[in-house]
């Protein structure tokens, strides 16, 4: 059984990768700065703060790949995203590199792109057609994880796969989701396949359930082993009868990061 490092383990994703990679043959190390409440046999805890370098590279110790999911999940102030989101990657990263871990998957975010729009005349968006284009101090954070990944792929030789991840909750709530939704399922499928794609060397790849509305191209993920078994569809019309049928001139359908990229964001998540 090979073992991989979680970081984040207590966090959102940390959780379904806790539910779902042991079925997938791993054997899970799990590093929290919060103490997981429910260690399941087999896996052990390692509590310690992301940002800590030593305790990282302590925590990476004999693993064969580490799975970065520890961070802030949405927009935050400069000083928080800065700590968490970049010092937290490059310690990964870092930490990696010392104990010789040989392959890191990062969680990246649609954020990083988040103004490049719909192709024209509709069609799927490659992730080679999402420069960075970030939307957010946590959009910086996370291109900033993507450059600092494509860093350590090519200076030092790691395999380094970044997952630019939707909307991964347990169901689609918002009519943007019923293209964004990535299923906890798929998930999990998502992060075995870039735990073990043969010599990835550095990838960006979207992270999607297979939605009928989905827009953004799952080809590159395809080509890791990824094979999604969810869509979002089958959530549309509830979602659809709440909140009318999405405007996909609407700047949150048009642009990868939807609400994200309205002028109103920042207001609501930082009222003056
Ligand atoms: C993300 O990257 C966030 O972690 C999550 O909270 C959602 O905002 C998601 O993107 C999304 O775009 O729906």
């Amino acid at each position: 059984m090979s073992l991989v490092l979680v970081t984040g383990a207590a966090g959102r994703i940390g959780t379904v990768l806790r539910g779902g990679l042991p079925e997938r043959g791993w054997a899970l190390r799990c590093l929290d700065v919060v103490p997981i409440a429910d260690v399941r046999p087999g896996e052990e805890q390692f509590v310690a703060d992301a940002t800590d370098l030593a305790a990282m590279t302590d925590a990476a110790q004999g693993a064969s790949a580490i799975a970065h999911m520890a961070g802030i999940s949405g927009e935050s102030t400069w000083p928080t995203i800065r700590n968490a989101n970049i010092d937290g990657t490059y310690c990964a990263l870092e930490a990696a590199r010392q104990a010789g871990v040989p392959r890191v998957v990062l969680a990246s975010s649609n954020h990083a792109s988040g103004y490049t729009e719909r192709p024209d005349g509709g069609g799927l968006l490659r992730e080679a057609d999402a420069p960075p284009r970030p939307d957010t101090y946590y959009g910086v954070s996370k291109v900033t994880m993507e450059a600092l990944g494509s860093l350590y792929a090519e200076r030092y030789g790691l395999d380094v796969v970044c997952l630019r991840i939707g909307s991964a909750f347990p169901e689609p709530t918002t009519t943007r989701q019923l293209s964004t939704w990535l299923s906890p399922d798929d998930t999990v499928s998502l992060v075995h396949a870039a735990l073990t794609a043969p010599a990835p060397g550095f990838r960006v790849v979207w992270g999607v359930s297979d939605n009928t509305r989905r827009w953004w191209d799952l080809t590159a993920a395809r080509e890791l082993g990824y094979e999604p078994a969810d869509d979002a569809e089958v959530y549309a019309e509830a979602l659809i009868e709440a909140h009318g049928e999405p405007d996909l001139s609407d700047p949150v359908h048009r642009r990868v990061g939807g609400e994200y990229t309205t002028a109103d964001f920042d207001a609501e998540n930082f009222p003056a």
